[in-house]
C-alpha cells in the first residue's frame, strides 16, 4: 500500500561553506527518499538553509557585505553542491523566503493570542556561537564548552515560550512513542534532560541588539530567535496551514540531524508543535513528527571536524575523484547511524577496492563477461531445476527482505552488508559451479544456462537493491542488463519475478569500479600530514618536494658559501597573537635589535604553543628570507623550530644574548 514520507535535513547555517558533516546527512535523506521510492511511496525530501541570527550577521560583517548578499552567496554553495552528489531534493527552503517569514508570523501570532508567549526579563549568560542562553551547568571555566570562548552576561526584556507546561505532555509522548527519538541513547539522552524542571524559553531578541531576524508580528521591537524562526522551516515547506501538501506529508514527518542539535530538535520543536495544535484547537499530538532520526558526528583525525577548528573536509572535491556513487557509499557504510565515525582518504579507498572494485565491480564483469563468451551475450532460460542455483536465488530474495528491513530502520551498514553478502555468495557461487569447466563440456549445457541465468538474475536484484545509494551506478548496470529505470521497478517486484527476460542480449560490460592505487594515496595522506606538521610559514607548496620521497633520500650537500648565505639570528619576541582565520598561524613581533623596530613574522606554531607562552622568549629567526603575506599578514623572517614526532618546539638559546646576535 503506498504510504506518504516525509523527510528533512536541517537546515544549514550560512556562516561556513558545505563540509562532510553536512553532506552524510543530505546524503542519508537522499538515500532514504530513493528508498521509499522503490517502495511505491509518496515522497517528500526537504533541506535548505537557516540564514538569520547573530552568527550569520556577525559572518557578513566580517566580510563587510550586508546580510541578504552573504545569505545568497553561502546558500547558493549549499543548492550548488547537492546536484554533483546524486542529491535530489524536492524542495530548497531558506528561511529568508518571503513564505517563510509569513509563516513564522502566523505561527508566532497564533501562539502569542494562545496565551502561550509573554513579555518578561531575562539575564543569562549569552553565547553567540550557540546563539542562545546557557546554564550555569553548561559553562566550563566561564566559557562555552563548544565555542572556547566567554559567555557575555546580558539582562534584557524578551518573550518568552511557555515551553515548561509542555514538559509533561513531551515525556509521556515519548514513553508511549519509544521510537519517536531514535536510536534508542539519543532518546534516553532526551528524557534525561527532561528529568530537570524545563524552563520557558526566550525566543526574541532586542533590535537595539540583533536586527538580521524575522520581526516579532505583536511587538516590532523585536527580531524572532533563530531556533524558533529556523524549525518552523519544516512546516513552511509543506504550505502550512492549509497546503495539500500538510494533510498528505505533515503525519509522516522524519526529522534527520546529527546529535549537536538534539536539544532544539527533541525538545523546543515537539514543545512548540504542541502549543501550536493548542493554539489550532486540535489534540495537542496532532502536530508531533513521527521520527527523530539522530545520527553521530564525522571527526578527521583525532578530533571533531568542525568549521571552527579548520579541519573539514570538502565533500565535492572528494566526488570528482572518487565518484559520487563511491562516496556515497563509504558514507553510509561505514558509518554506524547513530555512532561517531572518523573519515580518511585511505579508508574510502580501502572501501572502494575491497567492496566496489573486488566485490561487486568484480561480479559483474565477470559474470557478463562469461555470458559474452559463452552465450554470445544471449541470457539464457534455466529450463532444468538446479539445487545450487534455486538456493542462490533464495538467498537474492532474503537479502531483498533484510535489506528492507535495515533501510526502514535509517540501519544504512546493515542494509548494505546485507546486500554485500549477497554479492560475496554470488562470487562464491561462480568459483564452486566453474562455469569455464561447464563450458567446455557438452553434456553440461543446461546446468551452464542455470547458472548464468541465476547469476544475471542476482546482478538484476543488486541493481536494484543499491539504487539508493548509488544511483548513477544503478542506472549504469540497468542499461546493461536490458532493464527499465530502477525506480520504476521497485522493490514488491524483486520478491517474485526474475527481472531479466531469458533471450536478452546484453553487451560486453564496461569495467565499473577501476582500482584505486593505494601506496598513491598513501603517499598524499602523508604529504598533507606531513605539510600540517610543518612549524613555520610555508608559503607555495610547490616549492616543496614531494614528502615522502625526501624522507628517503638525505638532503644533497651543500658548501658552506651556501649556507653562509642564510642570515640567522636571535630575536626576542614582544607580542604574539593567533591570525584570524588560520588555525596554525600565529603572528609574532620580535626584537632582532633593529633600528626600526621589532618585525612582524607569521609562525605555523599555533597548535603548539599558546600566544603568552612565547613572550619574552628569544628564538632562532631566518632574517633575510623574501617576505610573503600569509592570510593577509606581511611576514619578515622565518622562526626555526625542531619537529619531532608530533610535537614542535622553538629553539631557543639556554641563556638570554642581545636582541640581533648572529647564529651561526
Ligand atoms: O545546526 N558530522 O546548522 P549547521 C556529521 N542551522 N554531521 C555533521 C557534522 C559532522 N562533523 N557537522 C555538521 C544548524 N553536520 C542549524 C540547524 S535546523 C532547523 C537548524 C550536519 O550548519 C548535521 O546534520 O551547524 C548537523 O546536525 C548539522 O550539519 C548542523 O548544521
Amino acid at each position: 500500500m503506498s504510504q506518504s514520507f516525509y523527510i528533512t535535513t536541517p537546515i544549514y547555517y550560512v556562516n561556513a561553506e558545505p563540509h562532510l558533516g553536512h553532506a552524510y546527512s543530505t546524503i542519508v535523506c537522499d538515500a532514504a527518499a530513493r528508498f521509499h521510492r522503490l517502495l511505491g511511496d509518496e515522497v517528500r525530501f526537504q533541506t535548505g538553509t537557516d540564514e538569520h541570527g547573530d552568527k550569520i550577521a556577525e559572518a557578513a560583517a566580517k566580510q563587510g557585505i550586508a546580510p541578504q548578499a552573504y545569505a545568497d552567496r553561502v546558500s547558493g554553495l549549499f543548492r550548488a553542491t547537492w546536484p554533483p552528489l546524486a542529491i535530489a531534493h524536492d524542495n530548497f527552503i531558506r528561511t529568508t523566503d518571503p513564505a517563510h517569514i509569513a509563516t513564522v508570523r502566523l505561527i508566532l501570532q497564533k501562539i502569542f493570542d494562545a496565551g502561550d508567549i509573554y513579555l518578561g526579563k531575562y539575564g543569562g549568560n549569552y553565547c553567540v556561537g550557540c546563539e542562545r542562553f546557557l546554564t550555569d551547568k553548561e559553562l566550563i571555566d566561564g566559557k562555552c564548552p563548544d565555542h572556547d570562548r566567554p559567555t557575555q552576561f546580558i539582562e534584557e526584556e524578551n518573550y518568552f515560550f511557555r515551553m515548561g507546561s509542555y514538559q509533561q505532555a513531551l515525556i509521556e509522548h515519548i514513553e508511549r512513542h519509544p521510537d519517536f527519538i531514535r536510536p534508542e541513547r539519543y532518546r534516553n539522552e532526551v528524557l534525561s534532560f527532561l528529568k530537570e524542571p524545563l524552563e520557558d524559553l526566550c525566543i526574541s531578541r532586542p533590535t537595539s541588539r540583533l536586527t538580521w531576524g524575522i520581526e516579532l508580528p505583536f511587538d516590532p521591537r523585536f527580531v524572532t530567535y533563530v531556533w524558533f524562526d529556523a524549525l518552523i522551516n519544516y512546516l513552511t515547506g509543506l504550505g502550512y496551514p492549509d497546503d495539500p501538501l500538510m494533510a498528505k506529508f505533515w503525519p509522516a514527518t522524519q526529522h534527520l540531524i546529527a546529535k549537536d542539535i538534539l536539544k532544539p530538535h527533541g525538545i523546543y520543536w515537539p514543545t512548540m508543535l504542541m502549543a501550536l495544535a493548542k493554539a489550532d484547537n486540535k489534540p495537542l499530538d496532532a502536530y508531533l513528527y513521527q521520527h527523530l532520526n539522530v545520527h553521530g558526528y564525522w571527526k578527521t583525525g583525532a578530533g571533531k571536524m568542525s568549521k571552527s577548528l579548520g579541519n573539514v573536509v570538502a565533500p565535492l572535491e572528494l566526488a570528482k575523484v572518487y565518484g559520487a556513487d563511491a562516496f556515497r557509499y563509504f558514507l553510509l557504510r561505514d558509518m554506524a547511524f547513530g555512532l561517531d565515525a572518523s573519515f580518511s582518504e585511505e579508508a574510502l579507498v580501502e572501501r572502494y577496492n575491497a567492496d566496489l572494485a573486488n566485490d561487486l565491480g568484480n561480479l559483474f564483469s565477470r559474470v557478463l563477461n562469461m555470458l559474452y563468451q559463452y552465450r554470445g551475450g544471449v541470457v539464457p532460460a534455466a529450463e532444468f531445476p538446479q539445487p545450487d542455483c534455486q538456493e542462490l536465488l533464495d538467498l537474492g530474495r532474503q537479502a531483498v527482505q533484510g535489506y528492507s528491513q535495515q533501510m526502514q530502520g535509517f540501519h544504512f551498514h546493515l542494509a548494505l552488508s546485507e546486500v554485500w553478502q549477497l554479492i560475496g555468495e554470488a562470487n562464491r557461487f561462480v568459483v564452486r559451479a566453474e562455469p569455464w569447466v561447464l563450458a567446455k563440456d557438452p553434456a553440461q549445457q543446461k546446468r551452464l544456462d542455470a547458472v548464468l541465468c541465476a547469476l544475471v538474475q542476482v546482478l538484476g536484484l543488486v541493481t536494484v537493491l543499491i539504487e539508493p545509494v548509488m544511483p548513477g551506478t544503478s542506472l549504469a548496470m540497468a542499461g546493461h542488463l536490458g532493464l527499465e529505470l530502477p525506480e520504476l521497478i521497485g522493490l514488491a517486484r524483486l520478491e517474485s519475478a526474475d527481472l531479466v527476460a531469458a533471450g536478452t542480449t546484453l553487451g560486453k560490460p564496461p569495467a565499473l569500479f577501476p582500482r584505486i592505487d593505494t601506496a598513491k594515496v598513501k603517499a598524499k595522506a602523508e604529504k598533507a600530514e606531513a605539510k600540517a606538521a610543518l612549524p613555520a610559514e610555508t608559503p607555495s607548496p610547490k616549492e616543496k618536494k614531494p614528502m615522502a620521497k625526501e624522507a628517503a633520500a638525505p638532503p644533497a650537500q651543500i658548501e658552506y658559501d651556501e649556507f653562509a648565505k642564510v642570515d640567522l639570528k636571535l630575536g626576542t619576541v614582544r607580542a604574539a597573537e593567533k591570525v584570524k582565520g588560520a588555525d596554525r598561524l600565529l603572528k609574532l613581533s620580535i626584537d632582532l635589535g633593529e633600528e626600526d623596530g621589532p618585525r612582524t613574522v607569521v609562525a605555523g606554531i599555533a597548535q603548539h604553543y599558546a600566544p603568552e607562552e612565547l613572550l619574552g622568549r628569544q628564538v632562532v629567526v631566518v632574517a633575510n628570507l623574501k617576505p610573503v603575506t600569509l592570510k593577509g599578514v606581511e611576514s619578515r623572517g622565518m622562526v626555526l623550530a625542531a619537529v619531532g614526532d608530533d610535537k614542535v618546539r622553538v629553539l631557543s638559546p639556554d641563556t638570554l644574548l642581545p636582541p640581533g646576535s648572529k647564529v651561526r
